[in-house]
């Protein structure tokens, strides 16, 4: 089924299998036993299950190799242009199995294992992901490199080591608590340290203006502190070809000589502080999906890893023989969100004060350079940094971006005569009160393209956040465009990973082609109404539901009923994603029950799972609420057991791998407008669950694609949302008209789900009270009614199989591939190149002349 080049590669003149290269069950084998005993320095008496699991990581890093070191020789020879993305955060998930997969050497290698006594799942669950990063922009910058390297694409994604990741959850009473994620701790196989391609970053201090031996002006930026980042590079393979690109991630370090200075004064233990905070700025990933005000070390982070990337490019360039003046026709940048947007001033810098290129030239070689992704509508999670700050730590950058904005403005200028107000709106610093730098501005103006994240959001995008620039660049020759690029996932991950069952299903039907051309799925349609089929279909999602099920039952001692309805939220808790609004269905389903102890319903799990800001006191106090209804509706004999809550601690790739596949009804109920685009949905209905969801984001085009009938929507959209807060909103009346509504909030006051505590939950009945910015009272009555017709569509197994069908067979536009392919098209402008694959007998050869 799967070529293998490489098994006759590995092949040497000796014809004897490399044992590094080689693909062959007894050389897997003894590449294992091999590693256990000179890598982790074990012998099978003694080894743990983690030392197995690395010697077996190792074993399939060698296997890599070879396809890495080839990749890297072709765009060097080939002087390739190349995507770099740039992006503070990378959720990668776990890499062993991924790489089996995309290897092609699944198979082989569980036979290896099993016939050395071991366990495949047990090695497996070993790994700690890299959670380097929060949801779904990290998790879609992961996808992204997966899609990229799959098509061949010349790229490379830059980021930041942290040491620390995104914190492990537990619950404890109900409530969150975060532990230190110390992803590092028993080493990383997957990464290498490339100390010699370090580079160094300044912070601080101040400029001086001179004049070259031209006699031109130059500005000189003496920094108060210097930092050395070191990049640590992963392979990304993609799917059965032998392209994988380079994921190159930065850590700081103190550069030798600093220490050096103060140890020689006698200051020891000053050296080793100056030592400490240069390390700080890869320490710890920040766990907010939103900006907090003016943390320093926050845009430290920022600009550490964007300069070293820049500069890391530009070394890169040089060094294949360019001249500079042509970075954009090998380098397309790209900014995940506005996090790296400090980079349009450092590109500037880097081309105009390090390499004394003349500021027109300069501007326009940055232009072409960057792409800029938005990701957020909500105006609280723009990113702006204190004018003040900003000049402390980036004294050089203020000048510059004072200087892209005195030549912006004069531009709008012409455009806008005496239009003050124009001016201050397009302004790259906000001077409204506090001054700050507007780093969306900033990304705005030194990007060719500008794109959102789903239609929807793209349109809002230039319908409010980002409107003065629409209506700018509308006129004028400006060399800016907004565009859309709807986000997609990975459907190696998301479906051959996660869901094998669902995966030998499909193929056995239409051939693996859909792994690649997710389109293929199109031909499940004509087997959506063949019983023999549709009775395949449910025996796939009741196997999977009953592996969640055992999966919980061990982890939490919850027994669940795998023949309920799996009706499943997860994703990071925020009160805009309206968890709460999902509890007050299932308190309105207790109510009910509690009336009516013989009410026929139609069995539920309820499952949840997702991390909270750790200061996000709201979100911590959902969790809470999830918990405390979830405690009290499990141990309460009427219900039996017809409804039951679950959530799910520790949600994070490796947990949420088995989640998507399990469900039967997918929550996306957002308040329109306000999610960007989502991912969690794609996954979900890409794994035949159907959406109960608004008209947001994303769900826009899936339900357009799925077919509105096998969809179901409710709540208002995101135009009715605009007009009903135009008109000023009062909760308290749709308390008070809609009686359900009224004894589900009461039966939160009374106490009921806190032990009689009324104090526990009052932030959040008087947050919907009093204000509800997120119209949970209004979309109430139609979600309600919308989930019984959930229960009633439930009931009838036939119908229900054919519309799981069929949104599997129309996903096909969310795959990551898609995306990639627009990006590549009508931003990038990268073609693919196909990697040959040296042999390994041949690059050692080539080594020893
Ligand atoms: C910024 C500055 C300082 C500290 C933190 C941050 C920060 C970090 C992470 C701000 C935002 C994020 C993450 C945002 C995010 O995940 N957005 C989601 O992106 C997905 C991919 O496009 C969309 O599908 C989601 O709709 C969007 O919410």
């Amino acid at each position: 089924m799967v070529e293998n080049t490489q098994s006759n590669l590995a092949v040497t003149v000796t014809g004897v299998e490399d044992d590094r290269t080689g693909l062959s069950i007894p050389t897997l084998r003894r590449a294992l036993a091999d590693n256990l005993f000179y890598l982790q320095g074990k012998f099978p008496r003694i080894a743990t299950p983690n030392d197995y699991y690395m010697a077996l990581a190792y074993t399939v890093r060698d296997r890599l190799l070879q396809r890495w070191l080839s990749t890297i020789r072709t765009y060097l020879e080939q002087n390739v242009k190349v995507v770099s993305y740039l992006s503070a955060e990378f959720l990668l998930g776990p890499h062993l199995e991924n790489n089996l997969i995309n290897l092609g050497i699944y198979e082989q290698v569980q036979q290896a294992v099993t016939e050395s006594g071991l366990d495949l799942p047990t090695l497996l669950a070993q790994e700690e992901e890299p959670g380097l990063g929060n949801g779904g922009l990290g998790r879609l910058a992961a996808c992204y490199l997966e899609s990229l390297a799959t098509l061949e694409i010349p790229a490379v994604g830059y980021g930041l080591r942290y040491e620390f990741g995104i914190f492990d959850q537990e619950i404890q009473e109900g409530w969150q608590v975060e532990i230190t994620d110390k992803w590092l701790q028993y080493g990383n196989p997957w990464e290498i340290a490339r100390p010699e391609a370090a580079q160094m970053v300044k912070f601080g201090g101040h400029t001086e203006v001179y004049t070259d031996n031209q006699g031109a002006m130059r500005v000189n930026w003496i920094p108060g502190q210097e930092v050395k980042g070191i990049p640590y590079d992963t392979p990304i393979l993609g799917y059965r070809v032998n392209t994988a690109n380079t994921l190159r991630l930065w850590k700081a370090e103190a550069p030798e000589s600093f220490d050096f200075e103060a140890f020689n004064l006698g200051d020891y233990y000053g050296s080793v502080d100056a030592k400490i905070v240069s390390e700080n700025i890869t320490k710890v990933l920040y766990p907010n999906d939103e900006p907090l005000q003016g943390k320093q070390l926050r845009l430290q982070q920022q600009y550490f890893f964007v300069s070293c990337a820049l500069q890391d490019m530009i070394r890169i360039h040089l060094r294949r023989g360019n001249p500079i003046e042509t970075f954009h026709e090998k380098f397309a940048v790209q900014l995940n969100d506005t996090h790296p947007s400090i980079g349009v001033a450092e590109l500037m810098r880097l081309l105009v004060d390090e390499h004394g290129m003349g500021w027109e030239r300069a501007w326009e070689i940055t232009q072409q350079t960057f792409g800029y992704t938005n990701h957020t509508l909500l105006p609280e999670a723009l990113e702006k940094w204190p004018l003040d700050l900003f000049r402390r730590l980036l004294p050089r950058h203020l000048e510059i971006i004072y200087e892209i904005n005195r030549r912006f403005l004069d531009q709008v200028r012409i455009q806008y005569p005496d239009d003050h107000e124009k001016l201050a709106q397009l302004s790259l610093i906000d001077e409204s009160g506090e001054r700050y730098v507007r780093m969306a501005h900033l990304a705005t103006v030194g990007s060719h393209t500008i794109n959102g994240v789903a239609e929807l959001h793209t349109q809002l995008l230039q319908a409010e956040v980002l409107q003065p620039f629409a209506e700018l660049f509308a006129v004028g020759n400006w060399r800016q465009t907004f565009t859309n690029v709807t986000n997609g996932v990975t459907p190696r991950r998301w479906v051959a990973l996660s869901n094998p069952r669902l995966t030998r299903l499909i193929t056995s039907k239409i051939g693996d082609r859909w792994l690649t051309h997710l389109d293929d799925l199109r031909q499940l349609e004509t087997f959506a109404d063949d019983p023999a089929f549709q009775q395949e279909w449910r025996q796939v999602k009741q196997a999977v539901k009953e592996d969640l099920a055992n999966r919980i039952y061990k982890q939490q001692g919850i027994a669940i009923n795998p023949s309920s309805l799996f009706d499943i939220q997860v994703k990071r808790i925020h009160e805009y994603k309206r968890q709460h609004l999902n509890v007050l269905h299932i308190i309105t389903l207790y109510d009910r029950l509690k009336q009516n102890p013989n009410l026929d319903l139609v069995p539920r799990t309820f499952i949840f799972g997702g991390k909270a800001a750790p200061g996000y006191v709201m979100a911590k106090l959902m969790i809470k609420l999830i918990n405390s209804v979830a405690e009290t509706v499990n141990n309460d004999p009427t219900v039996r057991d017809r409804v039951k809550v679950v959530f799910i601690p520790d949600y994070n790739v490796t947990n949420s791998q088995p989640v998507y596949p399990a469900a039967d009804l997918s929550e996306q109920i957002s308040t329109a407008g306000k999610e960007a685009s989502g991912t969690g949905n794609m996954k979900f209905s890409l794994n035949g669950a159907l959406t109960i969801g608004t008209l947001d984001g994303a769900n826009v085009e899936i339900r357009e694609e799925v077919g509105a009938e096998n969809f179901f929507r409710f709540g208002l959209s995101a135009d009715e949302v605009a007009q009903l807060k135009a008109g000023g909103y009062t909760p308290q009346y749709y308390y008070q008209s809609n009686v359900l509504l009224k004894s589900a909030i009461d039966l939160i006051d009374s106490g009921l789900f806190s032990g009689g505590d009324r104090e526990l939950f009052r932030p959040l009945i008087n947050s919907l009270m009093n204000e509800d910015p997120y119209l949970l009272f209004v979309d109430y009555p139609d979600y309600i009614e919308c989930q019984s017709q959930v229960s009633r569509a439930y009931r009838d197994s036939e119908h229900w199989t054919r519309m799981s069908i069929l949104n599997v067979a129309r996903m096909g536009k969310f795959s990551s591939d898609r995306s990639i392919r627009e990006y590549s098209d009508r931003i990038w402008h990268t073609p693919p190149v196909k990697v040959e694959l040296e042999a390994y007998a041949q690059t050692k050869a080539g080594l020893s002349v």
